[in-house]
């Protein structure tokens, strides 16, 4: 079932074949068009307002000196939006967890709750004047006590931000399997089990995407229809959500998604801005611009991450994980945004038993209200978090019992499965063999060896660390009906069209809407190895709702699983309306008819052929159809798988620290993933690649700090700390293949798994460095001097 290898073989196919990204060319000689590149005749530009308290009551408003000032064309406060649009919906409500779904209004409503909160925004000829004439508004406010932290905000007497959510709880949502408590009882009273504990802290990051935000919206008023060009990763969704804010028909909204520049989660929620540069417009009866400035993004894009998570695992002495428990705060923010609520419960509580046989597991997952910019997806989205505590907990076992930390994890492994495997959250993964990744990993990086050469470098007193992290995810969004039942507010399926012209050329239109993920080219790829058409002869069309077919846009690792899958099954559909028409051409019977390689011909008679080009002219020119055939050569198809993917893997990291300094050096970093076949296994590298650099952010540099009264400290790219490239060591990807069951390519994704499993096998990796000199944890990210403190601490002790 498992084929293992470094990287798949290169094969003639083009399903396989590590071909160059298509959309480089564009990208990388300026030719790429961002939304910021869109200029309208008699475009004007917005600017934001926006709160420098992070709690504060608002007591009016003074927008007079603004609107006089040089260009200005308006000034808008809540008392022109209200009643005009609607508050933001948050459309993940997870349910049975008494969610309060407080108001979001695009302008604040007489209270400010975060630095960021947006309170009015000026219209003006050009962004300069814009951004002077926030200047002269004057808003009075008082300012109230702040909470930051999402533990400390649930605590009595903390300041409350929503009147409508007591003790800042958004909501309580609970994952249950098997019966914990009788699990924890039984190793409580029993000399054959222990249990190990750990409160995990998982900093608030800001995700980095090259493209700040940015929107451009153009009412036309004689017709009633709003154009928005907007960085969203989910056009159609954001079309559907502007539609709840603004009271325009969803059939007068066109949403169009140009060359967006990354997002890693945060262009997939609606956002304040957009629906203010669309409320501008409409008003103004003008073209409307809004972009953001980086640091402008950093208080008013989302962040990600934020728990404080407080776990046990039981296991017997042997190493069998009998139960896990666990208690997250999860920061919400000020507000719900989009999708918010769905990550730490959904994404997260659900993955607690990953790869393991974990029977009784309980997650008590409270949502909180506090005084910071709202929290969403942000690459992982909660599986980072789930497989941090899973990976986290499994070192403390094993150091509890002595035990090797891979050994603790082979004694834990579910067995290898090719059609469904149920686990105690509820879940049924689709296919796995977690030790087959485990064991290339091991093989590859001479585990023996490793921690051979880590005892000679410990006895010339040099920390060396080894860390390991063996994880499976969930990802591949589907299936709809699921979707519904976990309070998600909208579908999941997929659609996507091949349209075949008389010259065999192809467009293919798809509802996803990539954003760097590189599906311009593997779309292009699928097309090609199933309908045998040059790759070149393919056009890949999306990101535009008033052109493509529906989507729910591309997140969750899911469009390879799903609109590949529905567009797979539309090159089936023309490659049967070709047998058809060839049968019928070729005077033969359609049984007779084999398809092979863009070819249709007489079975035993190859030289009775014709050419899918043949087909498809045939088709459109329509002289000679069957009866009954419609003419053309077009498929569309809805798709919907019927369950999630599961990819999953090995992941090994090795360390150097200082102790004198604690300064940390990623030395080697070994990834093995499994997402099924590789439709290019150069771009899933690529993709591996970039989600480890991002979770060795997290690991190591990245953190978000607000200080006690709200204010963001980390506000620009001097103070937050991406990962930088001379960081880094080559990161070694290596894979395996295990085919899903439950979609027509038999793929996984592969878009997050390097965030999923990197942070916590560098995290591990540290800790393991650091065990002779008793330091068990530190908080993320391990700055030299957080590192250099534990030891003091530990030297102490
Ligand atoms: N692929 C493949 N074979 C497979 C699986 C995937 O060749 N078996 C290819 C795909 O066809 C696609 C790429 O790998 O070209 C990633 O595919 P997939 O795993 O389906 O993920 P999505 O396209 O749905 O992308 C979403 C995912 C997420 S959730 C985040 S966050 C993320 C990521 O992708 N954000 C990114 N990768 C990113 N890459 C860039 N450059 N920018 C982002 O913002």
């Amino acid at each position: 079932m498992t084929r293992l290898g470094v990287t798949p073989t290169m094969t003639t196919r083009i399903f396989g074949s590590g071909i160059r990204r298509r959309e480089d060319p564009r990208l990388m000689t300026g030719q790429a068009a961002y939304t910021d590149d869109i200029k309208l005749a008699g475009m004007v530009h917005a600017a934001i307002l926006r709160s420098p308290h992070a709690h504060a009551k608002i007591n009016g408003i003074d927008t007079s000196a603004a609107k006089s000032a040089p260009g200005v064309l308006a000034v808008y406060t809540s008392a022109d939006t209200e009643g005009v649009l609607n508050p933001i919906p948050c459309a993940w409500q997870p349910p049975d967890s008494d969610i309060k779904a407080v108001d979001h209004h695009a302008l604040a409503v007489d209270v400010v709750r975060y630095v960021g909160d947006a309170v009015a925004v000026v219209v003006a000829e050009s962004r300069y004047q814009a951004e002077d004439a926030l200047e002269l508004i004057n808003v009075d406010y008082s300012a109230m006590p702040a909470v930051v932290n999402p533990k400390a905000a649930m605590d009595s007497g903390a300041p409350q931000l929503h009147g409508d959510a007591p003790n800042n709880q958004a909501f309580h949502w609970v994952v249950a399997g098997g019966d914990t408590d009788a699990a924890f009882a039984e190793a409580a009273g029993s000399q054959n089990h222990v249990v190990v504990t750990d409160t995990i802290i998982q900093q608030r990051l800001i995700p980095n995407a090259v493209e700040p935000r940015s929107a451009v919206a153009n009412w036309q008023f004689a017709m009633g229809e709003l154009t928005l060009w907007s960085t969203s990763q989910n056009p159609h969704i954001a079309r559907f959500l502007c539609s709840l804010v603004t009271g325009i028909g969803e059939h007068k909204i066109r949403i169009i998604a140009v060359d967006v520049g990354g997002g890693f989660g945060s262009k997939i929620p609606m956002y304040a801005d957009e629906m203010l540069a669309a409320f501008c417009s409409m008003q103004l009866r003008r073209p409307v611009k809004w972009t953001a400035t980086r640091s402008e993004g950093y208080l008013a894009t989302i962040h990600g991450r934020d728990h404080v998570e407080q776990v046990e695992l039981a296991a017997t002495k042997d190493g069998k994980i009998t139960g896990l428990r666990a208690e997250v705060y999860a920061g919400m923010g000020a507000y719900l945004s989009t999708a918010g609520p769905g990550v730490p419960t959904i994404l997260h509580g659900l993955m607690y038993s990953g790869p393991y046989e974990i029977p009784n597991v309980r997650g008590d997952i409270y949502g909180v209200f506090t005084n910071t910019t709202p929290v969403d997806a942000y690459r992982g989205a909660g599986r980072p978090e789930a497989t941090f505590l899973l990976e986290r907990m499994m070192d403390l076992l094993a150091a509890e019992l002595n035990v090797d930390p891979v050994e603790i994890r082979r004694r834990n492994l579910i067995q290898p499965f090719e059609n469904g495997h149920d686990v105690s959250t509820g879940l049924t993964y689709d296919s796995g063999n977690y030790q087959a990744t485990l064991d290339l990993a091991m093989q590859h990086v001479d585990y023996p060896a490793l921690r051979k050469e880590q005892e000679k470098e410990r006895s010339e007193g040099h920390y060396m660390g080894i860390g390991v992290s063996t994880y499976c995810e969930i990802c591949g969004l589907g299936p709809s009906q699921v979707a519904g039942a976990v309070g998600f507010g909208g579908g999941l399926w997929e659609s996507a069209t091949v349209r075949f012209y008389a010259t065999g050329k192809v467009n293919v239109y798809v509802g996803i809407s990539p954003h760097g993920q590189g599906e311009e080219t593997t779309f292009a790829q699928i097309v090609s190895d199933e309908l045998g058409v040059p790759v070149d002869d393919i056009e890949v069309i999306h990101g535009d709702t008033d052109i493509t077919p529906m989507g729910w846009g591309t997140y969750g690792s899911r469009s390879t699983v799903v609109g590949g899958g529905a567009l797979a099954l539309s090159t089936r559909k023309i490659r049967d309306k070709g047998i058809a028409l060839a049968a019928h051409l070729l005077e033969a019977a359609e049984e007779d008819i084999q398809y092979e390689d863009g070819k249709f011909f007489v079975r035993g008679s190859p030289d009775q052929s014709k050419t899918i080009q043949d087909i498809a002219l045939m088709a459109n020119v329509a002289w000679n159809m069957p009866e009954g055939m419609e003419p053309g050569l077009e498929a569309t198809t809805f798709y919907d798988p019927p369950n999630f993917s599961y990819p999953f893997g090995a992941h090994v990291a090795v360390v150097s620290v200082d102790a004198d300094n604690g300064h940390i050096v990623l030395l080697r970093y070994v990834a093995v993933d499994d997402c099924g076949p590789q439709i290019n296994p150069v771009i899933v590298e690529g993709q591996v690649q970039g989600g480890v650099v991002q979770g060795a952010g997290q690991a190591l540099w990245e953190g978000v700090v607000y200080d006690d009264n709200g204010q963001l400290l980390t506000g620009s790219m001097m103070d937050y700390a991406v990962p930088k490239a001379h960081l880094l060591p080559n990161i070694e990807v290596l894979s395996t293949v295990t085919p899903s069951p439950h979609n027509p390519l038999g793929v996984k994704g592969i878009g997050e798994t390097g965030s999923i499993a990197s942070t916590v096998s560098i995290y591990n990796a540290v800790i393991d460095a650091l065990r002779p000199l008793g330091v068990t944890r530190i908080e993320m990210p391990l700055s030299p001097q957080r590192v250099w403190q534990a030891i003091q601490q530990a030297k102490g002790a």
